[in-house]
């Protein structure tokens, strides 16, 4: 196998060479044996392998076919996962590689918790790092969640003492095991990287160790790097790569074997690659296809409108309670427990109904959000809940780089039942760091849903919706000032979608005469906890000033479905969006593009209507300056109007 990997990442520095391959590699060539004695330590049927982008021994070790990986880096459709991975992003059974160095370790720890078996010796999840990733953060938060956790989860780092061209000693301070042990985990050493031995010693005590401790640990390996980092890319001079082929252990291993078995084995492997790399290069190219979710619920979708006397913070709390009653999903937060039951007590009695699926997180918003979403890889349904909205900041790579990723970056579409709580918003004095509203950093990303209920709707259905119809993860915006109010349908009717995720979150319309009768004067296009304010904006409007108002809530900010919006919408003299975020590239930004593109509207003036792009302050009063204020709304609305 070690002779088989070597040659194939040399065919692919020689491909590469000749222009054949696009885009990026990292050859596994010095670390081979390593690759080929930890992956045949595990089981497959039972482990989990996250890995990095240095993958490729691995992912043949674990069972790639030499033609399929070859495939996928010259960009076919019979590649592993049809070319749309490449080299870093690589999945097969029990297998995932991905590029962003330490992303995939918070997702290790809940996929290793998901699998973990209650007694005996258990399934083992393993997340392979490079001395490069020492310097991440969410390693270390993965690490220290994993240890809390008792996850059974081994942490393989393979130490090439460089990462790209920068020696690690320049950049890692300290000996890093002293860290892990820090963190409570037992580390496995192997220090020799030409000693073979010594690393199966190694990793196979790790892996025994950790099955049947049924925690986590460290597995620390000196190996290393021949070729260069990427392609064509090697800053060392030719002397230390020299010196490293001194203690190149495939050549250990090799001069050990009979020179007649050497040869014929390198008979067979030659042959073998040499066809393999034929074959894969006339291939057919990647089909181009761009992969949708799929939906295999044909259910009806129900009204979304509260049918009961409820608060929207005892809605969301009720479907919780279903959520992990009716479909076994686990929720993942800070100061969940009772009874406290969360900053804004959403999980109030959920630790005491669901010990066993409730888990209480340290501060680690990437960590606790990776570790969701590696439940959800297990089939688990996930609720991850930030304290407040304006931490998804410190979860910005777990949600760009992985949530939106994994759904389709290996070829097909994969469910993923995963919501990411934010309680977000101002109005209640937490001041510059706690008041703020940033879905719409979010607006655009593929596979992901953005959800904003309001009390006109019934949150608690939403949220179900969320975590197990919609089949891609969810951002699930709660607004604060929201929470202690009624649920109350109000006027408003549905509007119709002919998405799936549409009718799932629909736009509810309050019209103005019910929608019969002249066109009225103005619309509001808004959601979340705006849409109260914007009511009593078109109180005032109608009853002070005679201007008439139709109101529409979003409920899904993103995918924005612009066609029900387009349809339902009258060409109204004003089209005003309104939301509690700034408005540059914001929310209003992107709906009165797709209305303006429609052509439907050209007589209608548009107007964004958010908060001051400035810090919200925490005093009352400096707050009502800065966040849209009903009144204020209400005199530009009569501005615009006089003007027209
Ligand atoms: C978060 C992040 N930062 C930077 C990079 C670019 N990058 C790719 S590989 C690499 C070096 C990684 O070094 P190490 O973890 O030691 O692994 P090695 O390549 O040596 O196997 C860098 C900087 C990345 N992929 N992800």
């Amino acid at each position: 196998m070690a002779r088989l990997i070597r040659s194939i990442d040399t065919e692919i520095l020689r491909l590469f060479d000749e222009g054949a391959v696009h885009g990026t590699v990292h050859t596994s060539i010095g670390q081979e044996i390593q690759d080929v004695v930890l992956m045949w330590s595990l089981s497959q049927s039972q482990d989990r392998i996250f890995t990095n982008h240095r993958n490729h021994g691995q992912a043949l070790a674990w069972g790639a076919s030499p033609l399929g990986l070859l495939a996928e880096i010259l960009g076919k459709e019979s590649g592993l996962v049809g070319g749309y991975g490449g080299s870093q992003h690589i999945e097969l059974e029990g297998f995932h590689s991905s590029g962003v160095q330490a992303g995939l370790t918070g997702i290790a720890v809940g996929a290793g918790l998901a699998r973990k078996s209650e007694t005996g010796i258990s399934p083992i999840t393993v997340a392979v790092i490079g001395d490069g990733t020492l310097g991440e953060g969410l390693l270390y938060e993965s690490m220290n969640l994993a240890s809390v956790m008792g996850a059974p989860v081994l942490f393989t780092v393979f130490d090439n003492g460089i990462a790209q061209t920068t020696p690690s000693h320049t950049t890692t301070s300290g000996d890093p095991r002293i860290r892990f042990r820090g963190f409570g985990l037992e580390v496995f050493e192997s220090n020799d990287p030409s000693d073979v031995t010594e690393f199966r010693s190694s990793a196979e005590s790790a892996i025994e160790w950790v099955r049947r401790e049924r925690r986590a640990a460290v597995l620390y390996a000196n190996v290393i790097r021949i070729g260069p980092h990427s392609k064509g890319d090697d800053t060392r001079t030719s002397e230390e790569v020299e010196r490293m082929l001194t203690a190149d252990p495939f050549a250990v291993v090799r001069s050990q074997l009979d020179s007649d078995i050497a040869r014929a084995i390198d008979d067979e492997i030659d042959g073998l690659v040499a066809e393999a790399v034929e074959i894969a290069s006339s291939g057919a190219d990647s089909r181009p296809r761009i992969i949708q979710p799929e939906w295999n619920d044909d259910d009806e979708i129900e009204s979304p409108f509260p049918s009961g006397d409820v608060r929207v913070v005892e809605s969301l709390n009720a479907a919780i309670h279903t959520l992990l009653g009716e479909y076994g999903a686990i929720f993942i937060g800070q100061d969940l427990a009772d009874p406290y039951g969360g900053a804004f007590k959403v999980a109030r009695g959920i630790t005491t109904s669901y010990p066993d699926q409730v888990f209480s997180s340290p501060i680690s918003e990437a960590a606790m959000t990776g570790f969701g979403l590696g439940f959800a890889l297990e089939g688990t349904p996930a609720i991850v809940e930030m304290m407040f909205g304006d931490f998804v900041t410190l979860a910005a790579d777990q949600i760009i780089n992985q949530a939106s990723k994994l759904p389709t970056m290996y070829g097909t579409f994969r469910e993923l039942n995963f919501v990411l709580r934010l309680p977000s918003g101002g109005g209640r004095g937490y001041g510059p760091t706690h008041s703020q509203s940033l879905e719409a950093m979010f607006i655009g990303l593929p596979n992901i849903a953005i959800v904003a209920p309001s009390h006109r709707l019934d949150s608690g259905e939403f949220l179900k919706r969320a975590l197990v119809r919609a089949a891609c993860p969810v951002i699930f915006v709660e607004n604060k000032r929201l929470y202690p109010v009624r649920e109350e349908r109000g006027e408003y009717g549905v509007v119709e979608s002919s998405s799936r995720l549409g009718s799932l979150f629909p736009t509810v319309a309050w019209l103005s005469m019910g929608g019969v009768g002249d066109l009225p004067d103005v619309t509001f296009i808004t959601y979340g906890g705006m849409v109260p304010v914007v009511e009593s904006c078109a109180k005032t409007l109608t009853e002070e000033e005679e201007i008439t108002t139709d109101i529409f809530a979003v409920g899904l900010l993103s995918p924005l479905d612009s066609h029900a919006l387009i349809e339902a919408v009258s060409a109204t003299p004003i089209i005003a969006v309104v939301e509690e975020g700034v408005v540059e590239h914001g929310f209003g930004a992107t709906v009165i593009s797709a209305l303006a593109e429609s052509g439907k509207f050209v007589d209608s003036k548009f107007l964004r209507i958010g908060s001051e792009s400035t810090p919200i302050p925490s005093a009352p009063r400096l707050e009502e300056l800065v966040l849209p204020d009903s009144a204020r709304i209400v005199q530009q609305i009569i501005a615009l109007y006089q003007a027209i």
